[in-house]
């Protein structure tokens, strides 16, 4: 029996864990109390996660689709081969663009996976990349490239030092944080209240953070009324930090025009929160000590995230919070794959434009609601060929079903995942991956959001199953077998720093090429954690991080106690190093805004989501200790009920613009009147037969996805949508009917 300190990848919070392993099998996990973040925090997520590894659902071979639909296990050799060749064969004959890649979310916490699925994108010369980002945090992507000058930064809330912190379509009680990485963050939100600070907590429903702190009630889909009514508030009262704005700002006069547009009364007519609120709001914000404005899925998935993502931003820079404590803070991670992907040219806006749609390229990628018409679209470049990584779109994307109907149109579809899923069950072939604890861990992106810097690379700590491989090396033996990556890998600790040092002198890259040289992601990332802030220097720096003393190490090294301050011009990528608010982009977004109507009087409701604790997006509902009591749920309000007929419990139509689904009705005053609430990922028919089981319907048949409903980041439109319900007393949701899957071992 040996015991392991390990990370959590499942979700963003990064817990540290601590394993115990018997005779090569995971028997329990609990929460690591010396870990420098969460320090004794975890969830049952994270806890039941060794469940996953074992579940018999779970393929352990590769799996090759069968005419009349069945999954049969074949050989690597085969598959590989087979794979390899239908690929080529639409690169020879339709170009590289004919293929695509689609990496899903746990895709980003698997780094491997991740260069491999941008290389391999890279080498195809495909702009068909799709990632999760476009259903999560384009809108971030998009406004940090315009301030920041890199898609990558992302300053941080410092929970530890704030006042006041203003939270809007987050509920981290139970998602525990995104694209700020806090451990315990419930604990830090309440020590925000005990030294005598607020936490005001923007919500359609009372959830519960809601329940903990402050709650304003918001229609959904309008925050960006209510933040920009608070920017308005703000400049007109002359509450804004003006020696601030001198020292870090450009382009403050194109804000102050945006705002202007704001009426106030038309804010809090659309957002539903009154008009002397929004400007009490924005008073305490403003005067508070420090603090800062924060928001996720609830404003990022919303048909004008980036707008909505750019005045959270002015907020906290008008007021004077950026790069101050209790404010928002640059992180300062230990692989700085922020300046990594700007040294590489990956960050970017608009550089090309998707070829069916016209829109925008964000970070080099296709927002995932194009794909059914790269597919469907016929012409040179038309989307052929799809690899899919850890996604499964045909659940996650809006439109699913119309995503699941465009997937059975391509010539070729391959899946790399450990089910078969609503999405891979129309693949060619499901290959079987190593998962989290059967392979290395390294926190590529939660390290550019850690509110107490640590370093951490973890070691596998059990064998992996069967036959499973790790992602990339999947990945790699495609690209070399299709003759696209000419070189295999050298694991070489020389071959990563002469491949990854030599591109830095003039004439360094194409020599890299000409020797042939090509680094494992692990010497890659070794070579920039050895350069960066915290690195070894290869020596020169005593005490200096390297991958060897990462990984003997047993748990996370904290770096520091807190975030540093007063390092702005050392992370923004803007030419003049300030941060540039003025934008034709954003111009144009409020003009789009402020002429939009939004009154649909057919779906007057306005339909969001809602996170579950022990559910990780579509991934974990095969675990019956974790799906224990759950089900797809349309929570309305008692008000909206009575008027229509629909009484706790009851079958219900619920009906948008764009799709109509069957669920089951919960009468509750937890959400506002006008709006409906309901958990996604539900109405599964894959091979999750646990998943399946539960039955429901899918969130997703309800999203749009036409370019003209969506927000200019291409961001899914997912909170916010309008609904309307009607009791369906002689209707039962769809049964499910799960995928037979033979002698998977
Ligand atoms: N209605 C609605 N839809 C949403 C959202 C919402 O709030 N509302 N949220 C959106 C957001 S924020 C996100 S991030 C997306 C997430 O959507 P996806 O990116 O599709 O993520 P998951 O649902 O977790 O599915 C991931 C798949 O990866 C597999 N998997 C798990 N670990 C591994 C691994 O190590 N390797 C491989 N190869 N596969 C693995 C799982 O079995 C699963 O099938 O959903 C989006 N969809
Ligand atoms: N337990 C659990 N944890 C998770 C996940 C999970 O599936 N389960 N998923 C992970 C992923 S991929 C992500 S991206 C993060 C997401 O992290 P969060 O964004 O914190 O999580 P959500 O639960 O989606 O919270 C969104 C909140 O927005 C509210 N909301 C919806 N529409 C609106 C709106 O228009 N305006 C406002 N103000 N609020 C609105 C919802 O009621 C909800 O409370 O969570 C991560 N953590
Ligand atoms: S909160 Fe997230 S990182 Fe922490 S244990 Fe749960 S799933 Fe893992
Ligand atoms: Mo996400």
């Amino acid at each position: 029996m040996s015991e392991h300190k390990v990370w959590c990848g499942v979700c963003e919070a990064g817990c540290g864990l601590v394993a115990t392993v018997e005779n090569g099998r995971v028997e329990k996990m609990r929460p690591d109390r010396s870990h420098p973040l969460s320090e004794g925090f975890a969830c049952p997520k994270g806890i039941l996660y060794p469940h996953v590894l074992r579940d018999p659902d779970r393929i352990l071979h590769p799996m090759q689709r069968q005419p009349d639909g069945s999954f049969r296990r074949v050989g690597w050799e085969e598959a590989l081969d087979d794979v390899a060749r239908r690929f080529r064969a639409a690169m020879d004959e339709h170009g590289g663009e004919s293929i695509g890649v689609a990496l899903g979310n746990p895709g980003g916490w698997n780094y491997g996976s991740f260069f491999l699925a941008f290389g391999f994108a890279g080498a195809l010369g495909t702009h068909h990349l799709f990632s999760a980002a476009s259903v999560d945090i384009n809108p971030y992507w998009v406004t940090a490239y315009h301030l920041f000058g890199n898609n990558l930064t992302n300053p941080i809330p410092d929970f530890d030092r704030a006042h006041f912190q203003l939270l809007l379509g987050a509920n981290p009680a139970v998602s525990h944080g995104s694209m700020v990485t806090a451990g315990n963050i419930r604990a830090r939100l309440r020590g925000i209240v005990e030294r005598g600070g607020r936490v005001v907590v923007v919500d359609p429903r009372r959830t519960e953070t809601a329940e903990q702190f402050e709650h304003v009630p918001v229609r959904p889909n309008s925050d960006v009324w209510l933040l920009g009514g608070m920017l308005r508030t703000i400049f007109d009262e002359r509450l804004e930090d003006r020696g601030a704005l001198a020292e870090q700002a450009s382009g403050v006069e194109a804000l102050r025009r945006i705002a202007a547009r704001i009426d106030l009364d038309r804010a809090a007519a659309e957002s539903g929160v009154p008009r002397a609120t929004i400007e009490q709001l924005a008073r305490d914000f403003a005067t508070a000590p420090s603090g800062s404005v924060y928001g996720r899925c609830g404003t990022s998935l919303s048909s004008h995230g980036t707008l909505t993502k750019y005045f959270i931003d002015c907020l906290n820079i008008v007021t004077g919070r950026l790069d101050r404590a209790g404010g928002i803070c640059f992180p300062r991670p230990f692989f700085d794959a922020e300046r990594v992907a700007h040294g590489g040219g990956m960050v970017g806006y608009d550089r090309w434009r998707t070829r069916v749609d016209g829109v925008p390229e964000v970070y080099g990628t296709t927002p995932q609601a194009c794909l059914p018409r790269e597919i469907s679209t016929p012409g040179k470049g038309q989307l052929r060929a799809l690899l899919a990584v850890a996604t499964n779109l045909g659940q996650t994307a809006p439109r699913s079903t119309e995503v699941a109907d465009a997937l059975q149109q391509l010539d070729f579809f391959v899946s790399l995942d450990p089910y078969i899923t609503d999405t891979n069950k129309h693949a060619a072939y499901v290959l079987p991956p190593r998962l989290l604890l059967e392979r290395d861990a390294f926190p590529l992106w939660s390290q550019l959001a850690y509110v107490v810097p640590n370093a951490d690379w973890t070691p596998p700590i059990v064998p992996p199953p069967g036959e499973t491989r790790e992602d990339w090396w999947i990945i790699d033996q495609i690209g070399q077998r299709m003759g696209l990556f000419p070189k295999p890998f050298q694991e070489s600790r020389l071959i990563g720093v002469l491949a990854n040092a030599l591109p830095l002198v003039p004439g360094g890259a194409k020599l890299v090429e000409r020797l042939g040289l090509r680094p494992s992601p692990a010497d890659t990332i070794d070579w920039f954690v050895r350069t960066g802030q915290d690195g070894d220097w290869f020596g020169l720096r005593r005490g200096g991080l390297n991958r060897e003393k990462l990984r003997r190490h047993e748990g996370a090294i904290k770096l520091a106690d807190r975030l540093e301050t007063g390092v702005l011009r050392r992370r923004l990528y803007t030419d003049d190093r300030r941060v540039q608010l003025a934008h034709a982009l954003f111009d144009r977004e409020a003009e789009k805004l402020v002429e939009r109507t939004t009154v649909d009087d057919e779906h007057p409701l306005r339909l969001f989501t809602i996170r579950e604790l022990r559910t990780m997006n579509s991934f974990l509902h095969n675990i019956p200790k974790l799906v224990h009591g759950y089900a797809c749920r349309a929570r309305i309000h008692p008000d909206d009920a009575a008027a229509r007929g629909i009484v706790d419990g009851a079958t219900v139509r619920v009906t948008s613009r764009w799709g109509s689904i069957v669920v089951e009705a919960k009468v509750t005053d937890e959400v506002m009147p006008g709006s409906v609430g309901m958990n996604p990922h539900y109405g599964q028919h894959g091979g999750r037969r646990v998943a399946a089981a539960i039955g429901g319907g899918r969130y997703n048949d309800l999203t749009p996805n036409e370019m003209a409903d969506l927000d200019v980041s291409g961001i899914a439109w997912m909170n916010g949508i309008g609904v309307e319900i009607a009791p369906a007393p002689d209707e039962a949701p769809a049964p499910a009917e799960p995928i037979a899957v033979g002698a998977s071992g």
